[in-house]
């Protein structure tokens, strides 16, 4: 929305020299362009203040989190200076916050926090782009898996598309794409050949992937190869989502690399890579997997399946589920698990660490931890065993972690359990050892009595201790102390827009399709609008306060706005709608009668709103006159389904005036499309530039609104004085299509000229 399209070269030429010269004179805004027909105004520029972004935050895996969601909330500032909040919303695993988010343009930077409705939060900031993504974890690991735009088979050159049974030799540097289906032989040679696979791969053989060559299988694309495939130093095979690999074997040398961002990786022999493995996806593994000394870097984020043994001589990282069908033995390195494993067979902790970060582990056999290991539990980890020998010491910090014994335990002469672990068995005993190695606050007690609650997760599906200290009364998944309406399941959370204290202002010429003087006093509306979401982060309610300010006219005009994601049906009903007068019809429901999408008039004419003070019709825009006041207008919408964000849209939708108590004349901001009841043979007629097919509206042949959209309450100049004349640097914010003085509306020094600016006069 905010991308600049200059018309031409020339202009960027004038607008340069015009900023230019603004650099040398003293009263810079008004001295360069005095009037509204003078701007230099870009076609694209539809004169908003504010940017629309998409926002998604998710939250992986804090183990106090888990049960119930955590609340996200969006800050423009930071919240422990007085940020204002710009949303909330619920985030679980695997389902983050993900909403349209409207903010003002001189934004830069977003606050966020997560909070799980017992003690913790969790707090970041992230810069402001088009689509921000951020994932709030506690793993060693942040936002590893943000693939970059995903490769394709069209664009690069030189290339070369395969089909077929042939024999290709790939040399150096050669990109090639398999778009269909290819059965042959590939030989590479050299460096720097890649394949992109869109179709089916399905090679007789693949030789010579020794040094910095590459496949690549993108979304959709599958790769099989029945023999074992060789990769060398600076190779890579990469896997996109919704890709599909199956290989008979796969051998890494050197500094060999693969990328799992796909949930289908199939390897049929024994794995026992060198170089990294990063394993964002879901990868199927039939023999085992020997994790080699030479092994830079194993990440496994999604879900690792492991029919055979897992041997580990090298740092490992798990944030997600590992399912062992045989046994682990830890020989050398760290294993951080910071989610999930599960062995079927015995756990040997040899050499080495195991640290456990909020994470569970279930061994169905036995685990010993022999005695030159360490094994440290942080944060509410879980182990549950069958059987459990202790040879060593181990350490628990942070939330009190757990040890649960189903069968029997033993922990060997003078090795102690130290810090925030309880161990617990059937029958609070163990078979050797006893409370003498148990120091720093670690217990030891039955299962039945245990006094640590950790709660039911994704990663942890058992839990420990029954249900967590945290209520939920009406079971939305939202605690009571983050529920907006903790006794209503239906609703979850209160947004507002622009802020829970401030308003936005909606300004308005109202001669439309004449061009009008430009005070945009016409018609004056503040408003403030609440939607109320769910926890699942859908629209149940949008109320919002409308305030006429000002009506610098003599025409009896209404207002109103479209939802252009909601359809008359998708309403329940509307309420507080101020409709004296017979020219507007609604339905039952209280939209707006023979609309195609949902319209709702707020009122068919402001002065049965207001209370003037004095006479005349123009209503607080002549100076020395007294100020009169208005009824808030309390528009109330209740949705007949709940619907997300991104479908409704954001406030203040699609607003319009109606002039004079003209059905059919509709003045809307700048390229927002009239409703059905507009009268269109008014388009490109008179002042209006308005082109209906290629969606320009409510624009003069200069580029000039009718109507403004600023997310304060706005200080509008006086009658007939144009709003260039009020302030500075209009000019340079609108000739450079916001890109310049994004803050033109402020009160910042030098940027009003206050004797232009309405000043309410009070008896
Ligand atoms: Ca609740
Ligand atoms: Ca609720
Ligand atoms: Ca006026």
């Amino acid at each position: 929305m905010r991308k600049l399209y200059f018309c031409s070269f020339l202009l960027q030429i004038l607008i340069l020299t015009v900023i230019a010269s603004c650099k040398k004179g003293d009263d810079p805004g008004n001295a360069r362009v005095a009037t509204m027909n003078e701007l230099q105004v870009s076609s694209s520029f539809n004169w908003e203040s504010t940017r629309d972004i998409t926002l998604t935050v998710g939250i992986d895996m804090l183990p106090a989190h888990i049960g119930t969601l955590s609340r996200i909330a969006v800050f423009d500032g930071d919240p422990s200076k007085g940020g204002n909040i710009l949303a909330t919303g619920a985030a679980g695993y695997n389902s983050p916050f993900e909403i349209p988010l409207r903010i003002t343009s001189t934004l830069n930077t977003l606050y966020l926090q997560a909070e799980d409705g017992s003690t913790a939060m969790l707090s970041d900031s992230v810069a402001v782009s088009d689509k921000v993504n951020y994932m709030f974890k506690q793993s060693v690991l942040k936002n590893e898996n943000t693939a970059t735009a995903d490769p394709d088979c069209s664009g690069a050159t030189p290339t070369h598309t395969i089909s077929g049974n042939q024999t290709v030799n790939i040399s150096n540097g050669t990109l090639y794409y398999v778009t269909g289906s290819f059965t042959g032989t590939i030989n590479f040679s050299g460096t720097g050949g890649s394949i992109n696979v869109c179709g089916t791969l399905h090679p007789v053989a693949i030789n010579g992937m020794n040094n910095t060559c590459f496949i690549t299988v993108t979304q959709g694309g599958t790769f099989i190869y029945d023999n074992n495939l060789v990769i060398g130093s600076g190779s890579r095979l990469t896997a996109y989502s919704n890709s599909h690999i199956h290989l008979g074997g796969l051998n890494m040398n050197g500094t060999a690399r693969i990328i799992n961002r796909c949930h289908d990786w199939v390897i049929d022999s024994q794995f026992s890579p060198s170089g990294s493995v990063e394993n964002y996806g879901s990868m199927k593994l039939n023999n085992g997997l020997n994790i080699n000394s030479d092994l830079g870097l194993f990440v496994t984020t999604d879900s690792l399946s492991i029919n055979g043994n897992l041997n580990i001589n090298s740092s490992v990282t798990n944030n997600g589920p590992i399912e062992i069908n045989g046994h682990l033995y830890l020989n050398s390195g760290n294993f951080y698990n910071n989610c999930r494993l599960v062995v079927h067979e015995d756990l040997n902790l040899n050499s080495g660490s195991l640290v456990m970060n909020g994470a569970y582990l279930k061994e169905f056999g036995k685990i010993q931890i022999n005695s030159s290991t360490a094994l440290l539990m942080k944060n509410n980890s879980m182990i549950s065993t069958s059987t459990y020998q202790q040879n060593a010491d181990i350490q628990g910090t942070g939330g009190r972690s757990e040890i649960k014994i189903t069968g029997s335990g033993q922990i060997a002469a003078a090795n102690k359990v130290s810090g925030s672990i309880e161990m617990t068995t059937p029958t609070g005993t163990l078979v050797s050892g006893g409370s003498a190695n148990f120091i720093n606050g670690a217990t030891l007690t039955k299962i039945s009595t245990t006094q640590n609650i950790i709660p039911v997760s994704l990663c942890n599906p058992e839990g420990n201790g029954g249900v967590p200290p945290v209520t939920d009364t009406d079971g939305d998944g939202v605690a009571n102390t983050l529920d907006k309406y903790p006794t209503d399941p239906t609703r979850a959370f209160d947004n507002y827009y622009p802020s829970q204290t401030g308003f936005g202002t909606l300004a308005f010429e109202d001669l439309w399709p004449g061009q009008g003087d430009y005070d945009l006093n016409d018609l004056v509306v503040d408003y403030r609008t609440k939607t109320v979401t769910n926890a699942l982060n859908n629209i149940v309610d949008i109320k919002s306060d409308y305030y006429v300010r000002a009506a610098g006219s003599a025409f009896k005009n209404g207002f109103g706005f479209q939802i252009d994601g909601l359809l008359p049906g998708q309403i329940a009903s509307v309420s507080g709608c101020s409709v004296k007068g017979s020219y507007i019809s609604l339905a039952s429901n209280g939209v707006e009668n023979g609309q195609t999408k949902a319209v709702i008039i707020v009122f068919d004419d402001y002065n049965n709103v207001i209370h003037r003070q004095g006479t005349g019709s123009y209503f607080n825009t002549v100076p020395g006159t007294l100020s009169g006041s208005a009824d808030t207008v309390k528009i109330s919408i209740h949705l007949s389904t709940p619907l997300p964000i991104l479908t409704v849209g954001v406030p203040p939708y699609n607003p319009f005036l109606i002039q004079n108590g003209v059905r059919g004349v509709e003045i809307h901001l700048t390229d927002r499309p009239p409703t059905s009841l507009a009268n269109t043979s008014l388009f490109g007629t008179s002042a209006d530039n308005s082109n209906i097919v290629a969606g320009r509206y409510y624009k003069t042949d200069k580029n000039l609104p009718w109507a403004l959209n600023v997310p304060v309450r706005f200080d509008y100049t006086i009658e007939k004085t144009a709003i260039i004349e009020g302030y500075t640097y209009f000019p340079d914010w609108s000739q450079t299509a916001g890109l310049q003085y994004p803050d033109w509306y402020t009160s910042k020094t030098g940027y009003r000229q206050f004797q232009k600016l309405y000043e309410p006069l009070k008896k």
